[in-house]
């Protein structure tokens, strides 16, 4: 890099020609590593792209500088955010002698804000900043009200190719970026709506009243956002399929020095703890210390109201966290200058400072929300007495789960098949679904790294039921202690005895429904098994063709009629799979147990909320969503986001 001179006095020497070869270079670097910048380029680092772009237009919004944001999907693969802010600044950058607009967007770490202090997004967790998205864009064009101008821009890959023109008189002021992500560089260039449509609308939540549009252009598909009641919305959002013990939510919101603090929860007769929390609105999956300080206060809290008011009495023993945050939603979000970050995704907020102002300001107002609300009070402290009960309960049954010597083994399920290798690394667990398919895979695996473990009865609903009940269901039993990590907070990854787990079921209604049953489980009880990418779905063939001697297996729904079309109906029989039981060992073994010939589909949870709402709907209490839901169940696989 060419060394500015700064001493007064000094005309700056960087001329255009420079400037731009230093444009080119920075660009390239940025086009060779995509990765390093934006994780992938997949269609994670490119819906990346957006949320960097929308990012700098919330900064605006956090600033009080701006009301609406649209964004559109347009047909050529391109995406537009347009936003009412202050717009990006135009003249002249003074040393560069470049406009400020061009240097920002052609140069890394130019911070696209100058203003320090101000709670920002952008910069914050992805950082990466717009011009990564320039230098990743077969084209990009920024519009700028400003000034009482109209100005543009236009770039590809990264590099100008055109001066900022001004185009006329405007008044108002605001930005408009839309670029189209390059094919070079994307293995994948088609954009969801359902993964924009969900990060916007999460931003709407964290900033009330600020409008957000979003239109697809391909499809003609619309939503608009605004939230007056911000994070309660929130609540209320996520509860929407859960009946709440209380009528609205708890809102607690404050200032301690630089962190502005806003948490809102509700309580609902469900047995899961559903929590968010943000940071400058950047999700803080892995939690920290804004989450530790609003549970912290949210325990001791609840635990001197209920002996104040001997809900709890001298001799008993306070409730746990964890009893308190039973069937308790909750978001936490707050605002602070320069966060950091942790973790190992980086997901954790770090900042000391946060976990006293979150509890400071949840320990003074909740104290005062109970006493005045005695009736929601009640319902909070008695839902978790049941809770700890419980778990009183559960402790005996829950020990046996936990497989920390070589004692235990011998407590493996006696239904379990085992495989001879003890290296977790290479060995499979396959839920078979049915005894005497259960046979059939025993007979068929490959013994030195397949298991089996068949399930007979009834798979409970673990969405209905308290832990204890869990824990004494022998299925649900077996398949934790043969998987070996234990579960909920006496999970641990590094004891799972396999690395493959996999839910082989029929392809019929019951299959189905099992299958839900054990993604539930799954999913409440060992999620960072499902995060760790060791859950996965065996997809045994739907049909056997045979003419002669040739034989053809059909996976797909459709595949049949596709198949016909190809070769004509002449002389192939059709013999239709309708359960596992109906394979021999070998066929079993070759459609869908080789490791060299079967099709996997790994299970992942890529949203949230999303997940939590299938569940929800498919296995809770209320009828009416489920009956909906289950219209569109053709979709079932595919929300849950499951890859081949
Ligand atoms: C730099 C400084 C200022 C605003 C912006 C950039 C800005 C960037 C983007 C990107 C999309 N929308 C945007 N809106 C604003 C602050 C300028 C001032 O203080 O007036």
């Amino acid at each position: 890099m060419e060394k500015e001179t700064t001493k007064p006095g000094n005309v700056p020497v960087a001329s255009y020609d420079e400037s731009q070869i230093q444009v080119l270079e920075g660009m390239d670097a940025i086009r060779r590593r995509p990765g390093m910048y934006i994780g992938s380029t997949g269609s994670r680092g490119l819906h990346h792209l957006v949320v960097e772009v929308v990012d700098n237009s919330v900064d605006e919004a956090m600033a009080g500088a701006c009301t609406e944001i649209q964004v559109s999907i347009g047909r050529d693969g391109s995406v537009t955010v347009v936003d009412n802010g202050r717009g990006f600044p135009v003249k002249n950058h003074p040393q560069l002698g470049r406009p400020a607009v061009e240097v920002a967007l052609t140069t890394l770490h130019a911070g696209s804000k100058f203003n320090a202090g101000a709670y920002k997004v952008s910069g914050g967790l992805h950082g990466v900043g717009v011009t990564v998205v320039n230098a990743l864009s077969e084209f990009l064009e920024v519009t700028v009200r400003r000034d009482g101008g109209l100005y543009q821009q236009r770039y590809r890959r990264g590099v100008p190719v055109t001066e900022l023109i001004r185009l006329g008189d405007a008044t108002g002021t605001g930005t408009i970026v839309t670029f189209k992500p390059d094919p070079e560089i994307f293995e994948e260039t088609e954009f969801s709506f359902e993964t924009i449509n969900q990060r916007l609308r999460e931003l709407a939540f964290l900033n009330r009243g600020l409008r957000i549009l979003l239109t697809d252009e391909r499809t003609g598909q619309q939503v608009d956002y605004c939230f007056d009641g911000g994070i309660v919305s929130f609540v209320q959002f996520l509860n929407k399929n859960r009946d709440p013990l209380h009528p609205s939510p708890v809102y607690c919101q404050g200032q301690r020095d630089q962190i502005e603090v806003e948490v809102a929860f509700q309580y609902t007769d469900s047995y899961n703890e559903l929590f968010f929390s943000f940071a400058n609105t950047i999700r803080t999956a892995e939690g920290g210390t804004h989450e530790s300080g609003f549970k912290t206060a949210l325990t001791r809290v609840v635990n001197d109201y209920a002996r104040k008011t001997g809900l709890i009495k001298d001799n008993q023993a306070n409730l746990t966290g964890e009893d308190i945050r039973e069937g308790l939603t909750a978001v936490v979000s707050i605002r602070l200058p320069d966060p950091q970050f942790e973790g190992q995704t980086k997901t954790k907020l770090g900042t000391t400072d946060a976990m006293g102002a979150v509890a400071s300001v949840v320990g003074e107002q909740l104290a005062a929300f109970l006493e005045e609300n005695p009736g929601p009070a009640k319902k909070m402290v008695e839902k978790g007495v049941l809770a700890a009960r419980a778990r009183e309960a559960a402790r005996q049954a829950r020990e046996l789960t936990r497989r920390k010597n070589a004692l235990e083994l011998t407590a493996l399920p006696g239904k379990l098949t085992d495989c001879a290798t003890r290296d977790p690394a290479e060995s499979e667990l396959f839920l078979v679904e049915g005894d005497s398919a259960g046979g059939n895979a025993k007979q068929g695996r490959d013994r030195r790294v397949q298991a089996i473990l068949p399930l007979g009865g009834k798979i409970l609903n673990v969405e209905k039921a308290r832990l204890d009940k869990i824990l004494n269901h022998e299925e649900i039993r077996a398949i934790i202690t043969a998987v070996g990590t234990g579960i909920l907070d006496d999970f641990d990854l590094d004891r799972a005895r396999y690395h493959k787990v996999i839910i082989m079921t029929d392809a019929d209604v019951d299959g189905s429904h099992i299958r839900t049953l054990l993604l539930t489980f799954f999913y409440r009880y060992m999620p960072r098994l499902i995060e760790a990418g060791y859950l996965y779905i065996a997809q045994p063939p739907l049909y056997l063709l045979r003419k002669g001697k040739q034989g053809h297996y059909l996976y797909g729904d459709g595949d049949l009629e596709h198949f016909y079309l190809r070769h004509g109906r002449n002389g192939w029989t059709v013999q239709r799979y309708k359960g596992l039981g109906e394979m021999s060992r070998e066929q079993l073994w070759e459609t869908t147990m080789d490791p060299d010939r079967r099709t996997l589909l790994k299970v992942s949870v890529s949203d949230a909320i999303q997940a939590d709402d299938i569940f929800t709907v498919l296995m809770g209490d209320k009828v009416e969503p489920r009956r909906a839901f289950i219209q569109s169940n053709a979709r079932f696989v595919r929300n849950l986001d499951t890859v081949g």
